[in-house]
């Protein structure tokens, strides 16, 4: 398989700097043999480059959880692609629906940060996914081809070598309900499908795909099984190193 799992962990608006480094050093010392899976945690900002200090010579990636597409200047509260690389990033995630939800991201903006991220060749994972009245009244693939088009809008395929999609069903999301693993490839095969149909077949076959949705150490293996799930992004599970390294360590 071309593909390498990437298994990351959002650790969402959770622990202070002190408490960030704690778990990323238990965390380096339970993973620090993977060989075969890319792992990368998004702490918050205020803890990004402390952990980076623990993280540094380990498997483990460092990932922010947002940016700002302008280089500097005068936005009150924002933060730059060359401030996150200064602090050790090497990915980013952009418009999880938390954003999208209750900070007015849209699809426009997620575009611009996504092509922010690839000028700063910072590794973009773009989050897309369906509410539950959207799957219900059976709009989830129109839904899904909207959010990947507008968000990589004026993009080249030769840029998006290593963009990351995760897809994450909001009704899946910390609510302790995973889609089937049916239901994930499902989506993910049709993802999959809207790439190779903009981009072409190349493109299709390398990109990785991520679940994202209440995963745990006890989904994971069953959702690693499908052929079109590349890995997962993970939010409750990944705040404990012990559960976290249990995930990345996936059997299939
Ligand atoms: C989805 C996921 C991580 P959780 O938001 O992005 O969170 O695993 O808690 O559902």
């Amino acid at each position: 398989e071309i593909r390498r799992p990437l298994i990351a962990g959002n650790w969402k608006m959770c622990k202070t700097g002190p408490e960030a480094v704690e778990t990323a050093k238990q965390l380096v010392a339970l993973v620090r043999d993977v060989t075969e899976v890319d792992v990368m945690i998004a702490p918050p900002f205020t803890a990004l480059s402390p952990v980076y200090d623990v993280i540094r010579e380990s498997p483990v990636a460092l990932g922010a959880q947002n940016l700002f597409w302008e280089p500097e200047g005068a936005y009150t509260g924002e933060i730059s692609v060359g401030m996150l690389k200064a602090a050790g990033c090497r990915y980013v995630i952009i418009g999880h629906s938390e954003r999208r939800q209750y900070f007015g991201e849209t699809d426009e903006t997620v575009n611009r940060k996504i092509r922010a991220a690839i000028r700063g060749q910072l590794m973009p994972v773009l989050c897309v996914g369906e509410s539950e009245a959207e799957r219900v009244s059976e709009n989830t693939f129109s839904v899904l081809d909207k959010q990947i088009r507008n968000g990589l809008k004026n993009i080249s395929s030769g840029d998006l070598g290593t963009l990351v999609i995760a897809y994450e069903p909001i009704w899946a999301i910390g609510t302790g309900k995973t889609a089937s693993r049916e239901q994930a490839q499902e989506v993910h095969k049709f993802l999959r499908s809207v790439i190779e149909k903009k981009y072409g077949n190349l493109l299709a076959k390398s990109i990785r795909i991520q679940y994202g949705g209440s995963v745990k150490s006890n989904n994971i293996d069953a959702l690693m099984q499908m052929p079109d799930v590349d890995g997962a992004l993970v939010g409750g599970a990944s705040l404990d190193a012990e559960s976290f390294g249990r995930i990345v360590r996936f059997e299939m």
